[in-house]
């Protein structure tokens, strides 16, 4: 007989998203749903209003498509509906890009599924994920931007992967275990930017079980910083 599948977790949330102390707006979006184990993460780039639009469009598209229970538990199946998911957003970011206002809009994003196998993740841009255990955060995604690790996006160089850019998507995509009290965290650049890999990890232990406080301390932290970006988190356990 197969075994059972392990029990589905569940999640506790906590999401930020701030504007920082030089940025006229924030062009950032987060959103997620506890039930569905979906946290998507999207850092919009374009002229005026227009980045805030593709991320905000970004968010809805994927978790709209992550929200229907799946027809399976699999990392596979997950994998499945996350390509499914950035694929639709893409087209729907391209879509209203028609409008020559929103010309060149495209966004970054950064989408967990966590299942009954563990968790999956897509991602596009420099937005990142780590998986934070005790003190240490594991950083699970790799940028992608012309000069990886430079301090900031406009010395980085473009982003050679986002949704809403004119050509074949390119995404990547990994599945893993979730150990038992291990904190996920989705953020955008504007984070990293400002604390390193193991900041983050002190930051998130130092606040416990508190979630909440935790994303409120990663946000003031990098704003004390200089708050040079928009800032956004996703913290999930
Ligand atoms: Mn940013």
């Amino acid at each position: 007989m197969p075994a059972s599948p392990p029990p589905r977790r569940h999640l506790r949330l906590a999401l930020r998203s701030d504007r920082g102390r030089v940025r006229a707006d924030n062009q950032d979006a987060v959103a997620a749903d506890a039930a569905a184990g979906a946290l998507v993460l999207a850092d919009g780039v374009g002229g005026g209003p227009a980045g805030a639009v593709a991320s905000r469009i970004v968010v809805d598209s994927v978790l709209n498509r992550l929200r229907p229970p799946p027809a399976a538990d699999s990392a596979a199946a997950a994998e499945a509906r996350l390509r499914q998911a950035l694929e639709q957003a893409n087209a729907d970011v391209l879509l209203a890009a028609a409008d020559p206002r929103r010309d060149g809009m495209a966004s970054t994003v950064v989408a967990a599924l966590v299942h009954p196998q563990g968790l999956s993740l897509a991602w596009a841009g420099d937005s990142r994920a780590y998986l934070i255990v005790d003190a240490t955060a594991r950083r699970l995604t790799e940028d992608h931007s012309a000069v990886a690790g430079s301090a900031d996006r406009s010395r980085r160089g473009p982003l050679l992967r986002a949704l809403g850019i004119r050509g074949p998507l390119r995404f990547d995509l990994v599945s893993l275990p979730l150990p038992a009290g291990a904190t996920l965290l989705l953020c955008s650049d504007g984070l990293t930017d400002l604390l390193d890999d193991a900041l983050i990890g002190l930051t998130v232990h130092a606040c416990g079980a508190d979630l909440d406080a935790a994303a409120e301390q990663l946000v003031a932290v990098a704003n004390a910083g200089g708050g040079r970006d928009n800032i956004s988190v996703i913290l999930a356990a």
